[in-house]
């Protein structure tokens, strides 16, 4: 038995009158339901000219079945289907209500012309059959049909071929004696007095059906007061959709742009709500089981100590500030996702509830004035599953430098840049790195670019004779690499609680530099993915304007390609 049989029934238990407003593909159906309309019309007229053909019977069963398995599955109402006259004769009627009722579908309106028959509103050619051929049909139907739900409804067509009144109550009577389950009585005039005067003088008591197409004045309540049940809009979501499309082509056409539609048109949100996006992505989370990258973005400082452009700093963190039209977080959360990060964790200390961006999940760290990288990282890190890259507020890289990195098979890769030591003196002390053969970087310059050395050491203190490499910032941990981290912070915290830790003077206070140094000296093998551009760390006022400058040639750039 079909749920949406009965859920029909139903309404028209309930319902005043039972509103119906016609489609011809799933997105029509859901508006419909979202409107709040009670039911959707599958409307041969609207199937047929989403087609580009004739409502003529041009189109099969099999098409204007598959139209309204379409509708219905796209929304949760009931369906009420457009049947013609059933496909041929009480043969072929047999044979379409099954396969309708078995759809789903909630009700099959079949009218009383032969097949092949055309549109009611075009003159000419409104055959009708006989009342016996048809009594025939519907009670054909009903002994196909399962359930006692699913309507057959006989669509009375005497008024549209001008056989006149008596003629449509007859028919009528014959047809609610042949088992048919509702009537409408379809009409060509502009006033609705004929159907009035039908609804009056009809004596049985099947639930009746208007079509106000052509007597549009009419509203749903004088048609329940004058004793209808249903009432159908079968195409003004067709004729609409029609109108806003050519009068949007139009301008875009004669303007050159899609500037003037753009406020009038559907946004592409909405668009993607529709589709049912939201769902996707909840789908996605729950079942679909490739690995997760997240991404931690250590935010928490206040990096006005650092910086001699401080004043930009007054009212946010560093990961705030405006680069050619986007905040620095925003232009590496674009990266980062472009990479495939599954989730973007911001550690916020300072002005922290300045922080904001899309699907960005700031966490707070409220002890940022008495602790440090490491410590913020784990705030976010502690219970994070999967591949994890850590990346500093204060930089920008480049696509290509985390493509690289993310092809790293090892469990921890730091992007380490071998040409610091060609770069004028910085403010800020660097984060250093010496590998395990620092002369090879050296004899292959050309070929390292994506040499993966094994780090030994790594500390602000490095003898800079010894560090081959600096730090950029950025780092890969595989799942089992970030476990690893993981443990060894809490490893740490126990083992140097009260104690200075490294360079930090506290364990809190530690950078990343500091526990992966403590790594490293339990054997835990980090390797270093050696670069020698394609990253810039934003201290000074001076890195701050160069980095502008790159984005905006590249913009212009872009612009030019
Ligand atoms: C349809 O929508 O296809 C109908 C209703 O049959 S009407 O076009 O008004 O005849
Ligand atoms: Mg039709």
């Amino acid at each position: 038995m079909s749920d949406k049989a009965a859920a029909l029934r139903n309404l028209l238990e309930t319902r005043k009158i039972v509103r119906v407003m016609g489609a011809h593909h799933g997105l029509g159906a859901k508006l419909i339901e979202q409107a709040g309309f009670d039911s959707v019309w599958a409307s041969g007229l609207e199937i047929s000219t989403a087609h580009v053909v004739p409502d003529a019977n041009i189109l099969t069963m099999t098409e204007n079945l598959d139209a309204a398995r379409g509708l219905n599955d796209a929304c949760g109402i009931p369906v009420i289907c457009d049947c013609d006259t059933g496909y041929g004769n009480a043969a072929n009627v047999i044979h379409m209500i099954k396969k309708y009722e078995a759809a789903g579908l909630a009700a099959a309106v079949i009218e009383d012309k032969h097949f092949p028959k055309v549109n009611s509103f075009v003159p000419g050619r409104q055959d009708l059959a006989s009342i016996e051929e048809f009594c025939g049909k519907l009670e054909a139907a009903k002994n196909a049909k399962h359930s006692a739900d699913f309507m057959v409804i006989a669509r009375i067509e005497a008024l549209i071929a001008g056989w006149g009144m008596e003629e449509a109550l007859k028919r009528a009577q014959a047809y609610t004696e042949a088992g048919a389950d509702g009537l409408v009585i379809h009409s060509k005039v502009n006033t609705p007095d004929e159907i009035y005067e039908f609804a009056k003088r009809y004596k049985g008591k099947l639930p009746l059906v208007a079509i106000p197409t052509m007597y549009y004045d009419v509203t749903a309540d004088q048609l329940a007061e004058h004793g209808f049940k249903i009432v159908i809009y079968a195409n003004q979501g067709l004729r609409a959709s029609i109108r806003a499309m050519q009068e949007t082509f139009k301008s875009i056409y004669e303007t050159g742009s899609t500037a003037a539609v753009e406020s009038r048109i559907t946004s592409m949100k909405e668009v993607f709500e529709l589709q049912g996006m939201g769902t996707l992505k909840d789908t996605e989370t729950k079942y679909l089981k490739t690995e997760k990258m997240h991404v931690i973005v250590p935010a928490a400082g206040d990096a006005r100590k650092h910086a001699d452009f401080s004043t930009l700093l007054e009212d946010k963190p560093l990961c705030m500030l405006e680069i050619a039209g986007k905040t620095l977080l925003q232009h590496q959360a674009e990266l980062f996702r472009g990479a495939g990060a599954t989730d973007i964790h911001v550690i916020g200390g300072y002005k922290r509830e300045s922080i904001r961006g899309d699907n960005i999940n700031v966490v707070p760290n409220p002890e940022w004035a008495q602790t440090h990288v490491a410590y913020s990282v784990m705030r976010a890190g502690e219970n994070l599953k999967g591949k994890c890259l850590i990346a500093y507020s204060d930089i920008l890289f480049d696509r290509q430098v985390l493509s690289l990195l993310l092809k790293s098979p090892n469990a921890i890769t730091l992007v380490i840049d071998r040409a610091y030591k060609t770069l004028p003196a910085r403010s800020k002390a660097l984060e250093l790195v010496m590998t395990e053969n620092p002369a090879e970087g050296e004899k292959n310059r050309r070929m390292a670019l994506n040499t993966l050395k094994p780090v030994r050491k790594i500390a602000k203190n490095l003898d800079r004779a010894k560090a081959d490499c600096e730090f950029a910032g950025i780092a890969l941990f595989q799942e089992t690499g970030f476990q690893k981290l993981r443990e060894a912070w809490q490893q740490a915290r126990q083992k140097f609680q009260g104690k200075p830790f490294y360079e930090a003077s506290a364990v809190e206070k530690a950078s990343l530099t500091d526990l992966l140094q403590y790594m490293i000296d339990l054997g835990t093998p980090i390797y270093g993915m050696e670069v020698e551009h394609g990253w810039s760390e934003i201290h000074s006022l001076e890195d701050y304007r160069r980095v502008s400058q790159y984005f905006k040639a590249t913009e212009n750039l872009s612009n030019v390609s």
